[in-house]
């Protein structure tokens, strides 16, 4: 391995870095690039992770070449079978639960509290697409004619690419793999360069569930490594991408062009409505969750906020004083609310996006900077911040930040706080607070969005329930639910005449 510059020294005694492999036919083995990348603690970066030498062209080739040999067996492998690999992935996952969310907060640096829902959502939704090998169903139709039987059937693709980011480093990748194994397909996971320890662990734990070798491969790089191979290859029956807006839509060109399935989970910028009528505290807690929690890095995250007039001041005020007590921090201290930004360029798009609301005009209330404190030096933190007066085609307004930047605006009717709220290229999810019946429904029929949410958060998401945005949030086929699985499935239609009456008949 070429010799890496050495770090300072390193802080308190840490874990030594994990040597991360590739996991390609069944077999670790080292990225075949020259680069090699280190993944660190947001929270202090003289704690290394883990670091592993970045695949290569061949390398992401190689583990196509495996996963298409793999498929054949694994596709002829009964779907309740499937299933059961899968469950007991969930089981082994639910016994190093706690220990994979320190790891989680260690690499990705959300609070530890919240690593431990993430790790019991993807456990649902592992469980949740494990049964599915016993529902794997088609539906049959009655026929015009007389013996005839009218079916359908799902069957497998062949080979998924997957490709996933770092904010949520365990739940994305199973609740994307999940269903594309459970449907039968082998698996290209390229999990993102800054999370790398959490996906070498997944794989582990399906290798130790007793998944095939190829069926499930691990490319681990940066996409300059081994260029569009893993999006291109005309093997890759479908892509399924969660990540940038930039990003997707070069996948969704790509895949449109060779005409293979694609669906790509990109950014939002979700509004929340507190209506005049709204439980102020309620709609509170909603917003510092939704606005705050994972450090404002969730496609789902609340970064607008829209106040019903008459009650504009009072929840403004309500808000300042709780965003004022969050501490910022490292995610394993208990009394930390709020942990890092992931790494440099993302506090540095943060504190750009502050500047930016600066010179727009819209005012700073709290936050806009780098918080104080000997402990912090070494981290990538940044205040929890909000703005109003933040204009409707202003940058801060339209623009998706993936950090704690909240921006603020007025509404003088409803039909303004609805027309503010859809006055955007994203449209992921949405939230509206307030106990009139008639305008919480007029809210769920006009909000364009994927996913919307009376008297709760903008975030989160159920196993069971599609999960996806409409405008520029997303495209292809919802995730999670059924419609997760169907995206991984080939329908056919089948026309079994077993009385030889189709010869005689005029049905086109
Ligand atoms: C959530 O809000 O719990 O990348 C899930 C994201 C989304 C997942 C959000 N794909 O933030």
């Amino acid at each position: 391995m070429p010799t890496l510059t050495k770090k300072p020294q390193t802080r308190k005694a840490t874990a030594a870095p994990a040597e991360l492999k590739l996991y390609i036919g069944g077999k670790w083995i080292d990225g075949s690039h020259d680069r090699v990348v280190e993944s660190v603690n947001p929270a202090d970066t003289r704690d290394v992770v883990a670091r592993f030498r970045s695949a290569s062209r061949a390398d992401a080739l190689k583990a196509i070449d495996a996963a298409e040999n793999a498929s054949a067996a694994w596709a002829k492998t009964p779907a309740p079978q499937r299933g059961r690999v899968l469950s007991r992935v969930a089981e082994i996952a639910r016994k190093r639960r706690d220990e994979l969310a320190a790891l989680m907060t260690r690499e990705e640096g959300k609070i530890l509290p919240e690593a431990k829902g993430e790790m019991d959502k993807g456990i649902t939704l592992i469980d949740w697409f494990a049964g599915e090998g016993l529902r794997l169903m088609g539906t049959s139709a009655p026929s015009e004619l007389a013996g005839n039987f009218l079916y359908t059937i799902r069957q497998p693709l062949g080979v998924a690419s997957i490709i996933t980011p770092w904010n949520f480093p365990w739940a994305i990748p199973v609740w994307k793999t999940a269903p594309a194994l459970v449907a039968g397909n082998a698996v290209v996971l390229k999990a993102a360069s800054n999370v790398p320890a959490m996906a070498v662990e997944i794989v582990k734990i399906f290798e130790e569930a007793g998944l095939p070798p190829g069926v499930l491969n691990l490319v681990l790089g940066e996409p300059e490594t081994f260029g569009d191979a893993l999006i291109e290859d005309p093997r890759l029956k479908a892509v399924s991408f969660t990540g940038s807006n930039e990003v997707g839509q070069r996948v969704y060109e790509l895949c449109g062009k060779r005409g293979a399935k694609v669906t790509c989970e990109m950014g939002g910028k979700n509004p929340t409505v507190v209506w005049n009528d709204a439980d102020l505290n309620l709609a509170l807690a909603g917003v510092m969750k939704g606005a705050f929690g994972s450090t404002g890095q969730r496609c789902t995250a609340t970064s607008r906020l829209i106040l019903g007039e008459k009650i504009y001041d009072e929840f403004m005020g309500l808000l300042l004083s709780e965003v004022k007590k969050i501490k910022v921090g490292d995610g394993m201290d208990p009394t930390v609310g709020m942990g890092p930004a992931v790494d440099a360029a993302q506090l540095k798009t943060d504190l750009d996006y502050i500047e930016i609301g600066k010179k727009e005009g819209a005012r700073l209330l709290c936050g806009g900077g780098r918080p104080d404190g000997a402990q912090l030096q070494h981290g990538y933190f940044v205040e929890p911040t909000v703005f109003e007066n933040v204009k409707p085609k202003s940058r801060l307004w339209q623009e998706e930040i993936f950090g704690p930047v909240l921006s603020v605006a007025r509404a003088r009717t409803f039909e303004h706080a609805l027309e503010l709220a859809n006055d955007c290229s994203f449209g992921l999810t949405a939230a509206f607070y307030g106990q009139d019946l008639t305008l919480a429904m007029k809210f769920v029929e006009g909000m364009e969005a994927g996913m919307v949410h009376v008297n709760s958060p903008t975030i989160g998401g159920e196993a069971q329930v599609p999960f996806g945005g409409v405008k520029g949030s997303g495209v292809g086929e919802r995730e999670m639910s059924k419609e997760g699985l169907h995206f991984f499935t080939e329908l056919k239609t089948v026309f079994l005449d077993y009385t030889g009456q189709r010869r005689q008949s005029n049905l086109y």
